[in-house]
């Protein structure tokens, strides 16, 4: 059976803070804080461990900041192996929830400048880890340090072991991503019109461009539509997900638990709408949590009887 890597370059230590409702020009005072594991591929991982799916984490940390981030992933079960570079601290990404009403504001740092031998020794460490057919995960931006050309590098020593590519980024790295022909691409509507050069206003148009990215060799398209759900497109069908109406606490980390439970059920073969059905049930699990790496399995169970698909 093959592995499952998840490799998150620009990882973060989040900080949620919670305030009744956050007010200009005033002092905010917050009624709790909480550290939590930032998202991206660390996310992944979390859901697959806590459904006992073998898997990897690697990625580039820092300091207490990265010590503290794996202590939390492997207090959860999840086999940590990071390359860490001294001297620098992974940053922080600070979460304004409001109680009062729904919606947060997040305010992230950019990560500090990874030098090259760190960057060598994680492609070094991808090489020792990855196995022809595992699925290879790598969500989220590059930091400082890193460049597209670098980016291209890992996708490619990825691809030449044979790795199948599951990518959630944006901007460069996304379009970096496609010519890499991943098996899976998750992108938002922002992130799509930024490969396709326009904003499509109609879910017609949202199927055309899906299928043209089928045709480029992406196996499966995820066109996350937040809390209004996804589209699911391959070569052969396309269908449209309406996740189900939950109280959002803290919607931080949805997108990347939506990932963790796609990439599970593909991991066990599971039917393409089986796959996403419980990646969105999870999702929405994860927004009515105050944290930004919290699910249940519990309700994502309830939420996937709730969960609507049609094909389109
Ligand atoms: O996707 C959620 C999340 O990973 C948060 O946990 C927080 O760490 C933030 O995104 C970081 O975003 P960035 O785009 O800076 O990597």
């Amino acid at each position: 059976m093959y592995l499952i890597t998840t490799i998150t370059l620009n990882p973060s230590l989040d900080l949620n803070i919670y305030v009744d409702k956050l007010r200009k020009n005033q002092n905010n005072r917050s009624k709790s804080m909480k550290y939590d594991i930032g998202g991206k591929a660390t996310h992944v991982s979390l859901v697959l461990s806590t459904l006992d799916i073998e898997n990897k984490a690697t990625g580039i940390m820092g300091g207490n900041n990265g010590k503290t981030i794996i202590k939390m992933m492997e207090n959860r079960n999840v086999n940590c192996d990071f390359v860490f570079q001294e001297g620098d601290e992974t940053r922080i990404t600070y979460i304004i929830v409001q109680q009062e009403e729904e919606g947060t504001f997040m305010l992230t740092e950019p990560g500090f400048r990874i030098e090259s031998k760190t960057f060598e020794a994680l492609k070094k460490k991808v090489k020792e880890i990855v196995r022809k057919d595992d699925f290879v995960v790598i969500s989220g931006g590059i930091p400082p340090g890193i460049d597209i050309w670098n980016y291209g590098d890992l996708l490619n020593l990825i691809k030449e072991i044979g790795g199948r590519l599951i990518i959630d980024t944006s901007g460069e790295c996304l379009k970096e991503a496609v010519k890499h022909k991943p098996y899976l691409l998750k992108p938002n509507e922002v992130e799509l019109s930024q490969i396709i050069g326009y904003v499509p206003n109609s879910l017609e148009e949202y199927i055309k461009e899906l299928k043209l990215l089928n045709k480029k060799g992406i196996e499966i398209v995820a066109l996350s539509l937040g809390d209004k759900g996804s589209i699911i497109s391959t070569i052969d069908k396309s269908f449209r997900i309406i996740p189900p109406k939950v109280v959002q606490i803290n919607d931080t980390g949805c997108g990347d638990v939506f990932l963790g439970g796609a990439v599970a059920m593909l991991y066990e073969n599971r039917a393409l709408e089986d796959v996403f059905r419980f990646a969105t049930a999870i999702s929405a699990s994860k927004a009515t949590k105050p944290g930004t790496s919290e699910f249940s399995l519990e309700d994502a169970e309830k939420f996937r009887k709730e969960t609507e698909i049609y094909d389109v």
